[in-house]
């Protein structure tokens, strides 16, 4: 029979309810007994040294409780902001991690750097008095291109590294590229850039923090990704303090796209500014204070070239990206150009070498660290653009080249030639079912209506590999993470037979509500709405590492499945010594417990019941109680692949792109629910037409001040900007966990920068056009079209 709520439901978000009623909970929500406010005052220099700060002026203001600067987290010896994640020099030698205190000692480097915090009775209060704290600055000239800033002469952001070069990291073997490159028939060479992002998520960042005096304990609410992650770094190494004695709460939050899964320079001084000051403290970020505090994403200079044989079977690559980290080290930030980048660029290809060297380096720039996709996208934007560009200087068809050399179905698992063993896939099978649905063979006669009223049309191919469900502890380890990388859940049942799952990972839009209780259905037969998801606190769930890399399914879900093997487990065996069986002969079907071959059995409820009242019970041998978990650590990353077809139309007078169309076929293993794997598909795509098209980074680069600090320039993508997107799936399942599913929360952000600049570039070949830089904005596309160099 099938479970009408269990796993391939098309199940609508239970969550739901509660955000479409206004009655989530946010931590802006939060009203605590006697809460004071926080305001940060932050540099409006993007490099100066800090000569001075005068507070007396602020503290004589009305309603102030206390105004705290470097002086004061120096004089308390507070850690400072923390590195998860390091990566080594080409060496071996560790990467240059520079101290990153939470409040600027000495220097700031960036515009938004934190230089005080200013608590008072109100928000407003606390802003009046923020505006009278004097800072003398000596202002130093600044660097904010990446590739400027390891030049000999360039401003130098910290004594203590050189040429602000925080590593020099290479992955591949580089002698094998240079023998491929020497007997190529054909070398492409592409330099391009990717273009730094700013996450925005709907629900800016905000905390409060409490110190119980009786008890010795902090409480801090945060917007976080990760809440048992930052009760770690900022309890343990940072406030050092004993972890019993600190809570980290994650109510609701209105999106995170991993702008929200680092440790903050505001939660640190938070926590430690609510017992310093003795009183419960909020702060609710702004939108243009989010501009220049947010981690922002991406910010790559690349250097590609491909090898080809004459037939275009790749032979080699070889890639040298030059990655911008802003001016600190931040959480995972200089893991992301990295680790999560070059392992990624065999993509779906049987390319035999490759060789990618990346130089991160200091800017004075907001710190660069995940933003959704995080390494992959720009991975699969530099290998799916240079394939495009080979195949139009070979004179092969885009489609031909990439089947001359994409792994074939019965070659996995397979072997990358950087690191990576993908476990299955059929890229293949994804990539004939996006050419029909895009009706890719109709497109001449499209282009030609499309010409008659005066429109280039282009259309554009990408496919993808993604890694992501991170774990796998063993690996990560290896490549720089410190600490484990697993997951937990607990399956709770009550004696009525309502299930209570506890789990590490955090829900932020993502619909685990829905989906984990699927898998719960699912294995006990319970309907959905019978069964809680809690998350986000780290007093009421047991442990986690909480949601990004696209890890809750593949690994929390995992870990839940395992678990309710357990519940089902003992279920079993208080059946047995029910019904007077041996546990061997008894059945679980149609959500009974049943000696098999026999109409004797017990409803779940009835087993539920008797978990909790064990009069009979051999207590020697069986405890009461119906509770289980699980600490899942996988034996491999999961393999998300696929293949996306976007049409563009251009108006040549303006430059304007408008996106047409766009179809995903993706393969995202087993699929729990394909609303909500539809759903995260659309939002992904929408975010890398955002990138391909509109959003930009832009730093005025001898000021170093934020040009597209609001929404007045930075131009998130809307609703009419987006087409009608057709999703499919073409399914290979994950071979490693019990579920057989693979990663869907970032997919859509991987493959669809490339898919529509390629629909771009096509458009504009009768300009002979090779490249476009994203975003592709009207003026960029004007100028292309005539002639003129390219505009900003
Ligand atoms: N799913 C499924 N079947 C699959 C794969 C996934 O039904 N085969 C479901 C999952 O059960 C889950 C959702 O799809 O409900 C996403 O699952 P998963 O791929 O495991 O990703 P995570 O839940 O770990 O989410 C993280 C991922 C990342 S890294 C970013 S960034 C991102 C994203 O998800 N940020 C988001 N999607 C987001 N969606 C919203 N609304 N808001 C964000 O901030």
């Amino acid at each position: 029979m099938t479970n009408p709520t269990g796993i391939g439901a098309e199940l609508r978000r239970k969550e739901d309810k509660r955000f479409l009623t206004g009655r989530g909970s946010y931590v802006t929500d939060l009203k605590l007994p006697g809460m004071a406010h926080g305001v940060f005052l932050r540099s409006p220099h993007a490099h100066a040294k800090l000569v001075a700060i005068d507070t007396a002026a602020a503290m004589a203001m009305p309603g102030i409780i206390g105004v705290l600067t470097g002086a004061e987290v120096a004089e308390d010896g507070l850690g400072g902001v923390p590195c998860a994640w390091g990566i080594n020099f080409t060496d071996g030698t560790p990467m240059k991690e520079p101290a990153y205190p939470a409040l600027a000692q000495g220097k700031v480097r960036h515009v938004g750097d934190a230089v005080a915090f200013v608590v008072a009775e109100t928000a407003e209060q606390a802003r009046a008095a923020a505006e009278a704290v004097i800072v003398e600055y000596e202002e130093l000239p600044a660097v904010i291109n990446a590739e400027d800033a390891l030049k000999p002469d360039a401003p130098q952001l910290y004594d203590d590294v050189p040429g602000n070069l925080n590593c020099d990291w290479a992955l591949g073997d580089k002698a094998a590229v240079e023998a491929a490159f020497a007997r190529a028939a054909h070398i492409t060479r592409l330099e391009l850039t990717n273009n730094r992002l700013v996450g925005n998520p709907m629900e800016p960042r905000a905390a409060v923090a409490s110190y119980d005096f009786a008890s010795e304990k902090y409480t801090l609410f945060s917007t976080t990704q990760l809440p048992h992650i930052i009760k770690l770094l900022l309890g343990a190494f940072i406030l050092k303090i004993p972890q019993h004695r600190f809570r980290v709460v994650c109510p609701d939050m209105g999106g995170g796209f991993g702008v929200k899964q680092v440790c903050y320079a505001e939660e640190i001084i938070i926590t430690w500014a609510a017992k310093r000051l003795g009183r419960t403290i909020k702060w609710v970020c702004e939108r243009s204070e989010g501009f220049l505090s947010d981690r922002h994403g991406r910010d790559h200079i690349t250097k590609a070239e491909l090898a080809l044989a004459a037939d275009g079977t790749f032979l080699a690559l070889k890639v040298e990206t030059i990655a911008n980290i802003g001016g600190y080290v931040s959480t995972f930030g200089p893991n992301i150009p990295t680790n999560l980048y070059a392992p990624l660029l065999a993509g779906v290809y049987r390319t035999p070498a490759i060789w990618c060297s990346v130089k991160t380096a200091f800017t004075n720039s907001v710190p660069v660290d995940a933003y959704r996709g995080a390494g992959r996208p720009e991975a699969t934007f530099v290998l799916e653009r240079i394939v495009d560009v080979a195949a139009m200087e070979m004179g092969i068809d885009k489609v031909e080249i990439r089947r001359r050399n994409m792994i074939p179905p019965d070659a996995y698992p397979y072997q990358t030639p950087v690191l990576m063993n993908y476990d299955s896939g059929d890229v293949p099978g994804c990539l004939d079912k996006a050419l029909a649905l895009a009706d890719w063979d109709g497109f001449a006669a499209r282009k030609a209506e499309s010409a008659k009223q005066g429109k280039l049309r282009g259309i554009g191919l990408s496919t993808y590999i993604e890694a992501c469900g991170l774990a796998p502890s063993r690996i990560a380890a290896s490549l720089g993470v410190r600490g484990g990388l697993f997951e937990s859940a607990a399956v709770r049942v009550h004696p009525t037979g309502h299930v209570t799952i506890l789990i590490g990972t955090h829900n932020h839009g993502q619909g685990h509500e829905t989906t984990y209780a699927q898998i719960v259905s699912q294995k006990l037969g319970v309907p959905a709405d019978r069964i809680e998801v809690v998350c986000g606190d780290t007093d009421r769930v047991q442990f986690g590492l909480g949601t990004y890399g696209s890890r809750s399914l593949a690994v929390g879900g995992s870990a839940l499945s395992k678990a309710t093997d357990k519940i089902l487990t003992k279920c079993r065996k208080i059946a047995a010594h029910m019904l007077e069986a041996a546990e061997t002969d008894i059945v679980f079907e149609d959500g009974a417990f049943r000696v098999a071959g026999t109409d004797r059995a017990k409803s779940f409820e009835e087993i539920c019941g008797s978990a909790y009242t064990p009069v009979n019970f051999p207590l020697e041998t069986l405890e009461p109680g119906l509770e289980e978990q699980s600490f899942y650590d996988p034996p491999n990353f999961t393999f998300p692949a696929g293949a996306h077809v976007a049409e563009v139309e251009i108006d040549p007078d303006t430059g304007h792109v408008q996106l047409v169309s766009y179809v995903a076929v993706d393969d995202v293993g087993t699929v729990i629910n394909p609303m909500i794997v539809e759903g995260q598909l659309h939002g992904g795509i929408a975010q890398g037409m955002g990138q391909a098209l509109y959003e930009d980074c832009v730093y005025d680069g001898s000021s170093g001040q934020l040009l597209s600090g609001s929404f007045m320039d930075y131009a998130m993508p809307r609703a009419d900007h987006t087409p009608k997107v057709t999703v499919a799936s073409h399914i290979t399942k994950c071979t490693h966990n019990d579920l057989g599913v693979k990663g869907a929360g970032e997919v859509g952000t991987i493959g669809s920068p490339s898919t529509i600049i390629n629909a771009v570039v096509d458009a504009l070949a009768p300009y002979g056009v090779k490249h476009v830089e994203m975003p592709a904005s009207p003026p960029r596309i004007w100028h292309l079209i005539n002639g003129a160099r390219p505009a900003l």
